[in-house]
């Protein structure tokens, strides 16, 4: 019976470690929802736009790297969660995107909400299985859940999708109480990581005194890897990316001493060593490109980019042991390299107020909030300026999160409510613009937590187009470009019933505690 089916799906999602579900509604899913809820081991949130719901799943999983659900009907819902599913794929976040299907026979026959969902995702998914829940042997069923779940945490951690073809009578069993056995389920995460050991002759590269930077990217922070970064960074210049999950180590507010200066060629390092994925700063980006020093990237992940154009050689091993090697190697060596760059970034002249308007009202603001924020928060900025400014600023105890990986402004809010359901005992912040804001606005939709807040940075368009040079210097671009518009955000707060509050920056301030009493605080800048 269908229904007994689905309960023994439902059960190996809960055997692999799935708690978190965010179900958007449709008939063609509902008796897998009824399966879910019959179950009892998950927690639901319900999200309508399936855009919002994938990032928000997908935000469940960034502060910790488990996966949660997304679970939507058949047609043209599991389309809109392309967007999440690319994220998820570029930042290597895990994500488990679960789609209700009509039986093979159906699909192309003029049916309604009915496409072709078999790999839909193609190649931005990391695993794909497609089941037939009345026909198909459960036992294949099973093992297809297990082997997509285990994939989507490693070792290359991404989105995986499952589709789940239901035939009629689709609500046949869907009250059946009986609870399920647990599956059995052997699969370990764990297991899938694999264990490297250095092999690489770093001694002579450290012995023949190159100068040497080490580098690193957008990705999830292990705690054993900062106390040894924490070592590293009094021997080398550390460039820690704002989303690296290390970002209050190494070299200070380097992105902002670096902004619009030319970089003196005796910083050159010759070996620049990378982890993590790519960086945020442009002026770090385009130096190296310049420079192209000798490039190791450190990752047990077999595929890497080069955003520096150096052609890095791949050294694919465990970074903590690759760390702790390079330490101690590094230990009595005299150099000068690591002065003569905090040297050069004090030495900044740059002053955030006198920026052009709307630009310095919003990197101060953000700056104090940076500052004034613990390790109880997590501040996830959007993209656009939002993220630079955090970039340029001096890093606190909060952990600093954005959806770098494709870099759309299309789940910013969406993603950071998915950490605030998943964190109730951080306090979540998100810093977004306007554009981003109304384009994400159904994020609105459902209830949010208590510990979640939005400060919308309100320029009436898109300022990133006013700063990069290029779109700034063609007026007859920016209807089309800078999307000026004179929209206020107060009837979208009580559309939602969300507590709102709006601040004229150039003559009012907002404190902390104001933030922390509000769900979402529009900051007029321009
Ligand atoms: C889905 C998507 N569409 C378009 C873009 C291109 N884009 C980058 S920034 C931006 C404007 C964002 O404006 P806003 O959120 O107001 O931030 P501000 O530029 O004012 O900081 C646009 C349209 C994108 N990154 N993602």
């Amino acid at each position: 019976m269908l229904g007994k089916q689905l309960s023994i799906i439902a059960q190996n999602f809960a055997d692999c470690g799935i708690v978190d579900w965010v179900i958007s509604p449709g008939s063609r899913n509902a008796p897998i929802v009824a399966a879910l809820i019959k179950n009892r081991s998950f927690n639901f949130y319900s999200s309508p736009d399936e855009r919002s719901a994938a990032f928000t799943a997908m935000g469940m999983a960034i502060s910790n790297g488990k996966p949660a659900g997304f679970l939507c009907t058949s047609g043209s819902a599991l389309s809109n969660a392309y967007p999440a599913v690319l994220e998820s794929y570029y930042s290597r976040v895990p994500l488990l995107i679960v789609s209700a299907d009509r039986p093979e026979e159906l699909i192309d026959q003029w049916d309604g909400q009915t496409i072709r969902q078999k790999n839909f995702f193609g190649n931005y998914v990391r695993s794909f299985a497609h089941i037939n829940a009345r026909y198909d042997e459960l036992q294949n069923s099973n093992q297809n859940i297990k082997k997509c779940i285990s994939i989507s945490t490693g070792p290359i951690s991404g989105p995986v999708h499952i589709n789940i073809a239901l035939s009629e009578p689709i609500y046949e069993g869907i009250d059946d109480q009986k609870q399920i056995d647990s599956q059995n389920s052997n699969v370990n995460s764990d297991t899938l990581l694999h264990e490297y050991r250095l092999d690489y002759d770093l001694s002579s590269e450290i012995q023949s005194g190159k100068q040497i930077a080490l580098i690193i990217g957008q990705g999830f922070r292990k705690n054993d890897v900062a106390t040894v970064l924490e070592s590293l960074a009094t021997k080398i210049p550390v460039f820690a990316d704002i989303t690296s999950g290390y970002s209050e180590i190494g070299l200070t507010n380097w992105d902002w001493g670096l902004l619009k200066r030319t970089i003196p060629d005796n910083l050159k390092p010759d070996l620049i060593i990378t982890l993590g994925m790519g960086i945020i700063s442009k002026p770090l980006k385009l130096a190296m490109r310049k420079w192209s020093p000798e490039h190791l990237h450190v990752s047990e992940a077999s595929e890497i980019g080069d955003p520096f154009q150096t052609q890095p050689k791949h050294l694919p091993f465990n970074e903590i042991h690759f760390l702790r090697d390079l330490n101690k190697l590094l230990i009595g060596r005299e150099s000068n390299f690591l002065n003569n760059w905090n040297s050069f970034i004090e030495s900044q002249i740059l002053i955030a107020q006198e920026l052009p308007i709307p630009f310095n009202l919003e990197l101060c603001f953000v700056q104090d909030l940076i500052k004034n924020s613990d390790e109880n928060f997590h501040l996830h900025f959007g993209n656009s300026m939002s993220v630079r400014y955090a970039s340029w600023s001096i890093k606190g105890a909060s952990r600093i999160f954005s959806n770098r990986g494709v870099s759309g402004i299309d789940g910013c809010i969406s993603t950071a409510l998915g950490d605030a359901l998943v964190n109730p005992d951080k306090k979540i912040i998100v810093i977004a613009g306007d554009i981003t804001s109304l384009y994400d606005a159904n994020s609105f939709w459902g209830d949010w937590p208590i510990n979640f807040h939005l400060i919308i940075l309100n320029n009436h368009g898109g300022a990133i187009f006013d700063w990069i040079d290029g779109p700034n210097k063609l007026p007859d671009l920016r209807n089309f470009i800078h999307t000026p518009h004179s929209k206020s955000f107060n009837y979208l707060a009580q559309l939602h019933k969300k507590s709102f509050q709006k601040v004229e920056l150039q003559s009012q301030t907002i404190t902390l505690n104001e933030i922390l009493n509000t769900q979402v605080i529009e900051l007029v800048t321009q």
